[in-house]
């Protein structure tokens, strides 16, 4: 029977009110009405049937995009219990979809996720979904119920008799609520399930999306060996190759079982390391007590290793070896489940019970050693590994103090090529970074003398995936770019002592240019990551051709789609000129087309996923062919756009 005005209870005056609230703001509750948001929903359902795998009462979870944007998760578990609650006077499924933080737990097994934007449960999801429904099968019957946007719409019923278990939840997000609820995207979706399937060894997740018929998609996820595999994953993703044979697999639980620590690394041929912390299965992006062991007890266990056992030579002994040294190739999961897990900061993204510092250094302290005292092999990969670094560590602080001596001042004279601006107010300046020196030309000569900088780039540029920080620092195509930025580099990089607000990369449309964008942007990526970060680099936007008309009138287009478009409206006679490179425009041409603040469109690089954009450069600019033809032939055109 559906309810009618009137015959609410106070509780139930309550339960409205408490949905109300996250209609209201929903950005409190998810993060953003944006795409992230509209995601957020899909995971916040998931997240309870990986509960229900997690107390051992689950085997498959079933995802699944249907025509129209429906999501429809499904499991095999117990189903939510049906029963009257007798604190709320209605039935437990009830109180899950319309109780605030009434969440999904009802204890039995696991161990209990809260805080973070996470667990926020199923109620937040019904609030903002257009409708909702949920089947439950007990074994016996099939309940059924509804809600649109947050309202009961009919008492929970039995439609039908089934012998199997399980719950099953569809929502239509509420168009109301967000900007578009027709963005799910498939590989965000796997990339996520993927990682909880990861996290969660032995849980079977399967994605489906089924939105056009004539293109299904599917893939399942499951992982028997849970992080251990994680760790292998990311390796072949990147085009990593393993230093030494075996994932180190490392495992703790304390005695009264209300925390459980799980390590998973292996050293690779890069240089770079990818050390991934989560908490009751929450990427802890901002860290906290588990990394904070991890970095503690790391750098003690392999020193007093590497002492006992004789790894360094003589000659070595006065190089001390730090994290740095040792997270360099370094890949690694850290994954802690914990019953009441506090997580702090602005993002609640760092997680903050202090028990767990302790339970992870001593973890390591236990169990590496003994890895390392049964490994001989892999230890001494891992050792000489880190000495190699500490030594190119070294090299680098040679080198960058022989810059100050050199100069006599803290910061290095400005590169002799840089043709600086005039004005001196940062948050007006930008500096034009350009290939070659015949635009490099063009564009001092085009420019705005006033705020607008030149730094010409010519030769080969230095792969920055492929070099060592020594290498990166001596290097005799960057070393211009650092200087001019003012900025530093590495973990002194501070953004505050940047030159210019706005760094623009200019470059050729073609093949040539786009190598030389990445390469940039790699080095910006890895050296001075907050430079993307906090939005200062931009990509110039040439255009493509000039359209003539007459002497005096010309166009410019910066597609194909655009020159036809120009084409079809201009009436009579047109030439056409295609532009190979930015060396053909002349410095007025350059000016009104790519420079002039007011007619040129230029990109702003913007840092979604910094996962996402690290393996992209992996592949990118890494040496294995396989990985990089992969990753081209799926995502070609985001390898044009440059969008990271
Ligand atoms: C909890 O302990 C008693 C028996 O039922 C357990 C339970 O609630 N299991 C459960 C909940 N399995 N699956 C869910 C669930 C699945 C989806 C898709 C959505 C929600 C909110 C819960």
């Amino acid at each position: 029977m559906t309810k009618v005005e009137g015959e609410y209870g106070a509780d139930e005056i309550q339960v409205l009110e408490g949905l109300e609230a996250v209609r209201k703001r929903p950005g409190m509750y998810i993060g953003s009405t944006g795409e992230r948001g509209l995601h957020h929903l899909v995971y916040e359902i998931v997240d309870n049937s990986i509960d229900e795998a997690l107390a051992g009462y689950c085997d498959k979870i079933e995802v699944s995009i249907l025509p129209g944007n429906i999501i429809r998760v499904k499991d095999d578990g117990r189903g939510i219990p049906v029963g009257i609650n007798s604190k709320m006077g209605l039935p437990a499924v009830t109180v899950v979809f319309t109780v605030l933080h009434a969440g999904g737990k009802f204890g039995g097994g696991g161990y209990k996720v809260s805080g973070g934007l996470h667990g926020v449960g199923a109620s937040v999801v019904n609030a903002l979904s257009e409708w909702l429904e949920v089947r439950v099968c007990d074994g016996k019957d099939i309940y059924f119920q509804r809600y649109e946007r947050g309202k009961i719409m009919n008492d929970l019923e039995v439609i039908g008799q089934s012998t199997r278990r399980g719950t099953e939840v569809r929502f239509k997000a509420d168009p109301e609520i967000f900007k578009d609820t027709d963005v799910y995207d498939y590989a965000t979706l796997a990339r996520r399930l993927r990682e909880q399937a990861f996290l969660n060894a032995g849980v079977n997740i399967e994605l489906k999306d089924e939105r056009d018929p004539e293109n299904i998609k599917d893939k399942t996820f499951y992982y028997q060996g849970g992080i251990k595999e994680f760790v292998n994953y990311i390796h072949k993703k990147k085009g990593y190759t393993p230093i030494h044979d075996e994932v180190i697999y490392l495992r703790t639980a304390n005695l009264e079982n209300t925390c459980e620590v799980e390590i998973a690394m292996q050293y690779n041929d890069s240089y770079n390391s990818d050390i991934r912390s989560f908490a009751n299965n929450i990427h802890t992006t901002d860290g906290g007590t588990h990394e904070e062991g991890f970095r503690r007890a790391i750098p003690r266990v392999m020193n007093n290793y590497a002492t006992k056992f004789n790894k360094i030579k003589e000659k070595d002994k006065d190089l001390k070896l730090e994290f740095e040294d040792y997270k360099e190739g370094m890949t690694a999961i850290i994954s802690v489940k914990i019953t009441e897990a506090q997580f702090e900061g602005q993002t609640k993204a760092k997680l903050g019970n202090t028990i767990v510092r302790s339970m992870v250094s001593k973890l390591i302290t236990d169990k590496l050693s003994e890895f390392l005292e049964e490994n001989p092999a892999s230890a001494s990969a891992i050792i000489d590994k880190a000495l190699a670094s500490a030594k190119a560590r070294e090299a680098a602080r040679k080198a960058r103090e022989n810059v100050r001596r050199k100069t006599g001042l803290e910061s290095a004279s400005l590169p002799g090529k840089l043709a600086d601006c005039q004005s001196k107010d940062r948050s007006e300046t930008e500096i034009y970074i350009v290939e070659g020196d015949s635009a490099g030309g063009s564009a001092k000569q085009g420019r705005d003398r006033k705020f607008q900088a030149i730094l010409p780039l010519w030769g080969k540029m230095l792969n920055v995936e492929k070099a060592r920080l020594d290498k990166v620092y001596g290097n005799d195509k960057l070393t211009p770019v650092i200087t001019a930025l003012g900025a530093g580099i590495g973990e002194e990089f501070d953004t505050e002592k940047l030159r210019y607000d706005k760094i623009i990369i200019m470059a050729d449309a073609d093949v040539d240019g786009s190598h030389i964008r990445t390469l940039l942007l790699t080095f910006f990526f890895r050296y001075m990551r907050p430079l993307i970060e906090d939005g200062h680099v931009y990509i110039a936007q040439p255009p493509l051709y000039r359209i003539s008309k007459g002497k005096e009138t010309h166009y410019y287009a910066y597609t194909d789609q655009e020159r036809d478009e120009l084409l079809a409206k201009i009436e009579g006679k047109t030439t056409i000129q295609r532009y190979k490179g930015l060396g053909e425009m002349d410095p007025e041409q350059l000016w009104e087309t790519t420079m002039n603040p007011e007619t040129r469109t230029m990109l702003r690089v913007e840092l979604n996923d910094a996962q996402e954009a690290d393996e992209t450069f992996s592949i990118l600019m890494g040496d294995q062919v396989e990985p990089r033809r992969e990753f081209i032939e799926t995502n070609a055109k985001y390898v044009q756009n440059l969008d990271i």
